[in-house]
């Protein structure tokens, strides 16, 4: 019985370190060191090759490495039966609500035209923006979602959320389905997007949603690349109907060299950072799953394969 580490991200020693301090005699198994195939019960993974999850027969449970689990369902060998746990920790909720937090702020307090009048000497006020005037909507209401809506909402914006399902969140104007999102997305001077990215949710920020967003509204997407089509924003920052935008994740990473992201005056380019899986708060619940899996209990923190998260 055997765990296998799978990840070119993500610190192999840190997780061995922290996982043997909590599971006895564990077997930590790094790829591509990985032994009898057969061996391998439990994989804790991070973007593994396509193909690769399926030459392991015995697999009893995908971890993933991060909150997300796209980089996994995204395998068209996918071992279909085996489930596919993701990582839920609080730590990562407050990372992620931290840099929402500053980049609805920094756009909201208008820091980078201070930050060139301070180049240039000038001394100018601007007029104090009003929060409770401004509409931040999110776009997803899950466990990172909710938690910047909250925390949004206690810095005094008005806060706005779109989910699947309906929701009820105190201080938050909640839409849901499809009859919600127009009226949502109409309201969002602010959007931001902490959507899985899914078939449904796949180039959701598009020509046509942008279009219907306020003149001036400012986007923020920390979810996935493939939530966003990059030359619509860019089409919308050009005609002036976006005002510009805070990227963490992009189609293609690391970001190729040549992408106009990176010198767009408009744009601010962060290097998948907003919220980072920390061994030492994310151990504790890979190894409860892998004793899970010893006692064949049931897992915690599935997803759903048919959603896609
Ligand atoms: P959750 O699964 O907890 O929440 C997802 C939310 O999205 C739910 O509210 C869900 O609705 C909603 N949703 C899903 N599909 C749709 C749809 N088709 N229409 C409307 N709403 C939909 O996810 P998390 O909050 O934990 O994480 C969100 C994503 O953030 C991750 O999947 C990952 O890709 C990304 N992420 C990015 C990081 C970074 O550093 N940039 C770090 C960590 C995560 P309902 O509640 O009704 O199901
Ligand atoms: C995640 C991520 O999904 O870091 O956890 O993107």
């Amino acid at each position: 019985m055997a765990l296998l580490f799978i990840s070119n991200m993500d610190e192999p020693e840190a997780w061995r370190r922290e996982l043997a301090a909590r599971i006895d005699g564990l077997d930590f198994r790094l790829w591509p060191e990985t032994g009898p195939v057969e061996e391998i019960d439990f994989a804790l993974v991070w973007k593994p090759k396509p193909g690769l999850l399926a030459g392991f027969p015995r697999l009893k449970l995908i971890q993933s490495l991060g909150m997300g689990v796209d980089h996994i369902f995204e395998d068209p060998e996918l071992p279909a039966g085996v489930p596919v746990a993701r990582i839920v920790d609080p730590d990562m909720a407050s990372q992620m609500s931290a840099w929402v937090l500053l980049e609805v702020l920094r756009h909201h307090r208008m820091a980078d035209a201070y930050a060139a009048q301070q180049r240039d000497h000038v001394w100018r006020m601007r007029g104090l923006p009003d929060a409770s005037q401004t509409t931040v909507g999110i776009m997803g209401l899950g466990v990172l979602g909710a938690d910047a809506a909250r925390k949004l909402a206690h810095v005094g914006f008005r806060v706005t959320g779109w989910s699947r399902s309906a929701k009820s969140i105190e201080g938050v104007t909640c839409f849901h389905g499809g009859l919600g999102f127009v009226e949502f997305l109409a309201g969002a001077d602010i959007l931001v997007c902490l959507l899985p990215l899914t078939a449904e949710t796949e180039a959701i920020i598009n020509a046509e949603t942008l279009a219907v967003l306020p003149e001036g509204a400012f986007v923020i997407n920390c979810a996935r690349g493939g939530h966003l089509v990059e030359e619509d924003l860019l089409a919308a920052i050009e005609r002036g109907h976006v005002a510009g935008a805070a990227l963490d994740v992009f189609r293609s990473e690391p970001l190729p060299d040549d992408h106009p992201f990176w010198d767009h005056p408009k744009i601010r380019v962060y290097p998948h950072v907003a919220a980072i899986t920390n061994p030492r708060t994310a151990a504790d619940q890979v190894a409860d799953n892998y004793r899970r899996m010893v006692a064949g209990q049931p897992f915690l923190n599935l997803v759903d394969p048919a959603r896609g998260y």
